[in-house]
């Protein structure tokens, strides 16, 4: 097929799974022409033919826009030159070649690799067993250790081996489901909704979040604390002193399961009063109290935790303080019962079990232990076997900065944007002798920085298996063919193998034999030693492999009775002894405490529609118009205190950085705290990357960097003048102080802002939207007013247009947009084009909340005021919105009950 062209003729749909969260929902994909249809897999166990937003809109991004196509070369004595083109041979000779000179030159340790939980399977295996068996080092690290690395270590320390004891149909039968420091509603949103319709089948279950922010998840839930940034180990410490005052403590589980609970509850400072948790929790002690007697009243409790727990300085204690309150209370290997922790990307958990991160070894096996090494060691044939832990993330691009580690391969993942100090990581891939990346994209932040690319096979190319939250494993199926000469990762890798001699090991000519290995290690001289084992799924042929439909580890080759697949259900864990620990736990306060330079806690996080870095969200319309544009959500107090105003612009600072943002005031936000979105990054914004501000201090045993509390300030952001365009061609904006782009439907929109007070703006407008002399153009000017907006027209059709203003308060993008989708302007729109509305002006819509649909806020308000709408259920019976995907359902209901309130404060006012 053509570089660069999709087609495919239109064919039965191809299941497969979304390459999105770790929620891991079976989707039905048919290519049709161009364009890709996806919907919901009616026969996935995750999701039942259901989708999010993210996976509805899956279809607008498997597109050529912004691919890379070819193995590329930069020519490292003149950065400034452009990419060289070469062929895959001499790209993988270049890169065998140059790593093999660096380590016969520094040896094995001058290496690394940087990975990634959105590899499939068998590209992960691949990795790992050519660094840790054949460079011999463990410097191979992954973006997981941003993620789950504190999950990881409070499993492995409280059990012995790497467990989720969880599955989703759990949800379905607990009485109460906790979510700490998890914004499921946006982050899991299909296992949200399952959460929800639990609770509407059995009203007596509860839902209570943990999130010292609000949230759309706090806005479903029964209860939220919201708690000190930082402060859940000494809730949990005093939730397991509590639970013990009350004598839960299961002894019979405890005397014949665990060991170390005396100096646990003698760690927990167990004597606080539940006044002094609370204080030092910033709770009211009533909501204290009433979550700590419904944790104690409840038999059937799931406390599911995300990156509020592991992104922090003590994300392994966070982890293990919630864990020690279910082994207290015998809450684990039961039905509906648990600690669950969600994995956020789509194979974290496929990662885990090949042991992409640097302290792991293959196959749950432990990289300290010799008998591992050996096992290992001899089932590969390999003529090494990493001896010693590998560097982790943080400590790797530290490495890179001081020349320790001279060339570092990068493989689907981002790190310019999502490390912390992101700064230093520019720096140190900047100095680095040989920065290999292969990605899918060719343009990101950190391809800038590679001399040797690699074009990955995307979504719809790729194949393989991932494995999700609940340890499912199900199959990623390739229904398109790959653009350009794009190839899987792992045979990029294999190559390179090849090139050193090691043909015979990896001798890979499709992906169901990397899988035939994994499965045949997973139950290699295992016995029951390792609760690891898809020993069951070995030797699939192609076909079989092919058919493989989604399904449960452990797969052992006898099969499993359900007392085995429920994990811990026989009481057993995965230390030598059998025995499950209990951790000590005492808290502290995280790494960096504010002070009067950096007064507030900047926390960072994600919103609904954008996935990471952008390279494919941002590709479509849809995901786009949610929240277009990078923000600071603030307090009105401190937002006042810092003059600034809600819609204006504010920059954020700490030590590291600072970026520019669009202030969100908003009253239900904590004083005291900023949320910035970890979107945004240099090929959507010009300064918003917010992994530049972030400290980078780590949990000291998971290596797991604190992105959720580091010190900042803000400070209003005062632009000469801000403004818009609406395009239908990209355009060269980015020498402006300030901006940021938006796909639309058929054009790019961009924020701006821009610092010069006198611009000649008729000719700085038409060289802005890059209009000839003689074009059709439409002006007006205000010198006084500082206003100014034109409109570029071609063949009776909107081009683009361009609004200027002193302040940010400029007409509303959404008439101006839907210009772009009509054909011929007619003479009504071109009256409007220069006052942004059409003469006769209906109701706006506002911003979009249901993206399904295209619904606006106004457009919801409206009906709620109206009285046509008091429910969200009415709401969507009128507007559609919430009937798709149910990922706005917590806005809508926000919206009903503000709009509410505030009609019946105005009724009893008059
Ligand atoms: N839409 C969308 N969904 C995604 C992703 C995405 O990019 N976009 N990414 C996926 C990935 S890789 C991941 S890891 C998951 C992450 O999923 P989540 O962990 O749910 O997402 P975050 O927004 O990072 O953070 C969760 C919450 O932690 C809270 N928090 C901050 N500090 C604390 C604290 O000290 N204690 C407590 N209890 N809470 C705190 C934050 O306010 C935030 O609301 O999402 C996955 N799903
Ligand atoms: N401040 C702050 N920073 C954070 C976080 C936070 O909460 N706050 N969260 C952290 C977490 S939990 C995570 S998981 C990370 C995520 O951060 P990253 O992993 O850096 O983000 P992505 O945008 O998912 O990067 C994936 C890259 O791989 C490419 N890609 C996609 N598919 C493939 C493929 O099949 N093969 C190859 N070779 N490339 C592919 C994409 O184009 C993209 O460039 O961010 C972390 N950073
Ligand atoms: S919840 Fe949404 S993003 Fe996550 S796997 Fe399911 S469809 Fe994909
Ligand atoms: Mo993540």
């Amino acid at each position: 097929m053509a570089d660069g062209n999709l087609s495919m003729p239109a064919s039965t749909p191809i299941k497969t799974t979304c390459p999105y969260c770790g929620t891991g929902c079976g989707v039905e994909a048919t290519p049709s022409g161009k364009l890709v249809r996806v919907a919901g897999d009616p026969q996935h166990p995750t999701n039942a033919g259901r989708l999010c937003v993210k996976g509805s809109a899956l279809g607008d991004t498997v597109v050529p826009q912004g691919r890379l196509l070819h193995p590329q070369l930069r020519d490292k004595q003149s950065p400034g030159q452009p990419l060289q083109r070469l062929s895959w041979d001499a790209a993988l000779d270049h890169a065998a070649g140059e790593l093999r000179r660096i380590i016969d030159t520094h040896g094995p340790e001058s290496v690394a690799w940087y990975v990634s939980g959105q590899l499939l399977t068998e590209d992960y295996y691949v990795a790992n067993k050519l660094v840790k068996g054949f460079v011999g080092t463990a410097n191979i690290d992954t973006n997981s250790r941003l993620c789950m690395s504190s999950a990881v270590a409070g499993h492995k320390r409280a059990f012995g081996e790497d467990i989720v004891p969880v599955a989703y149909e759990d949800l379905d039968r607990c009485d109460l489901v906790v979510l700490v420091g998890s914004n499921t509603a946006w982050c899991h949103p299909i296992l949200f909704q399952r959460m929800l319709r639990a609770r509407e089948a059995r009203p007596q279950m509860k839902i209570v979040v943990l999130d010292p922010r609000k949230t759309a998840s706090t806005e479903m839930a029964d209860l939220h604390l919201g708690l000190r940034a930082g402060s859940d180990v000494r809730l949990f410490n005093g939730l397991l002193a509590h639970l013990h005052r009350l004598g839960l403590t299961d002894a019979a589980f405890v005397e014949r399961s665990t060991l170390g609970l005396d100096e646990t509850l003698a760690a927990a400072d167990r004597d606080a009063s539940l006044a002094d948790i609370a204080a030092d929790c910033g709770l009211e002690v009533e909501a204290l109290e009433r979550f700590y007697a419904l944790f104690a009243a409840t038999e059937r409790v799931i406390t599911c935790f995300s990156m509020g727990v592991n992104q922090s300085s003590a994300g392994t204690d966070k982890v293990n303080s919630i864990i020690n309150c279910h082994l207290l209370t015998g809450r684990i290997g039961k039905p509906g019962a648990g600690p669950f922790s969600l994995t956020g990307q789509p194979n974290a958990m496929g990662g885990r079990e090949v042991g992409g991160l640097a302290n792991m070894l293959a196959s749950h096996m432990d990289l300290e232990r010799e008998e591992h090494r050996e096992l290992v060691q001899r089932f590969w044939q390999s003529p090494a076997i990493a001896s010693r832990t590998g560097l982790k993330a943080v400590d790797l691009f530290k490495a890179i900065e001081s020349g320790e580690i001279k060339a570092v391969w990068i493989m689907a993942t981002n790190p310019v944007v999502s490390l912390p100090d992101a700064d230093q990581v520019r720096r140190a891939l900047d100095q680095c002798e040989l920065v290999i990346v292969s990605d899918v994209m060719a343009e990101t932040d950190t391809t800038a920085y590679a001399h040797l690319l690699l074009p990955a096979q995307g979504w719809g190319e790729k194949d393989g298996t991932v494995t999700n939250s609940e340890r499912c494993i199900s199959r990623q199926r390739a229904f398109v063919p790959p653009l350009g000469e794009a190839r899987p990762d792992w045979w990029m890798l294999s190559e390179v193998a090849r090139r050193w001699g090691h043909a015979a090991q990896f001798p890979y000519r499709a992906v169901h034999e990397i899988f035939d290995e994994h499965a045949r290690l997973s139950a290699f001289e295992n016995e029951g030693a390792r609760y690891f084992d898809i020993g069951g799924l070995a030797g699939l042929d192609a076909h079989a492999y092919d058919a493989l439909a989604p399904l449960r580890w452990p797969v052992p080759r006898t099969a499993a009775d359900a007392r085995h697949l429920q994990a811990f259900a026989d009481g057993r864990f995965y230390h030598a002894d059998g025995l499950a620990r209990f951790v000590p736990t005492p808290a502290r306060a995280p790494a960096n405490a504010v002070d009067a330079d950096y007064p507030l806690v900047l926390n960072t996080g994600r919103v609904r529609d954008h996935w990471h870095t952008m390279t494919r969200t941002g590709l479509s319309a849809t995901l786009s118009s949610h929240i277009p544009e990078p923000f600071v959500e603030l307090n009105p107090a401190d937002a006042e205190a810092a003059g600034i105003a809600h819609g204006s612009l504010a920059r954020v600072s700490t030590r590291w950085g600072s970026l520019v943002g669009r202030a969100v005031v908003a009253d239900e936000h904590a004083r005291g705290s900023l949320f910035v979105p970890i979107h945004w990054n240099a090929q959507f914004a010009s300064d918003a990357r917010v992994g530049a501000l972030v400290n980078p201090v780590v949990d000291p045993v998971s290596g797991e960097p604190e992105f959720k509390h580091t010190p900042a300030k803000v400070e209003a952001f005062v632009p000469a003048w801000h403004g818009f365009i609406l395009s239908r061609k990209p355009l060269a904006i980015r020498h402006l102080a300030w901006w940021t782009r938006v796909t639309g439907a058929s054009f790019t929109r961009y924020e701006l802002a821009g610092d010069a007070t006198s611009l000649p703006w008729p000719e700085f407008g038409r060289v802005l939207l890059g209009a000839s002399a003689d074009a059709d153009w439409l002006e007006y000017i205000d010198g006084a007013g500082g206003l100014y907006r034109a409109a570029h027209v071609v063949d009776g059709r909107i081009e683009a247009v361009l609004f200027v203003a002193p302040r940010p308060d400029l007409p509303s993008r959404n008439w101006l947009a839907s210009l772009f989708a009509a054909g011929q302007l007619d003479d009504e729109a071109r009256i409007g084009l220069l006052a942004g509305e059409p003469l006769a002006a209906g109701p706006d819509e506002g911003a979009t909340i249901c993206s399904c649909f295209g619904v606006g806020q106004k457009r919801i308000v409206a009906a709620i005021e109206s009285g046509q709408a008091d429910s969200v259920v009415k709401l969507g019976e009128l507007l559609k919105c919430g009937t798709n995907c149910g990922s706005c359902v917590p806005e809508l209901k926000k919206i009903l009950s503000k709009t509410q309130a505030g009609a019946k404060a105005a009724s009893t006012a008059s």
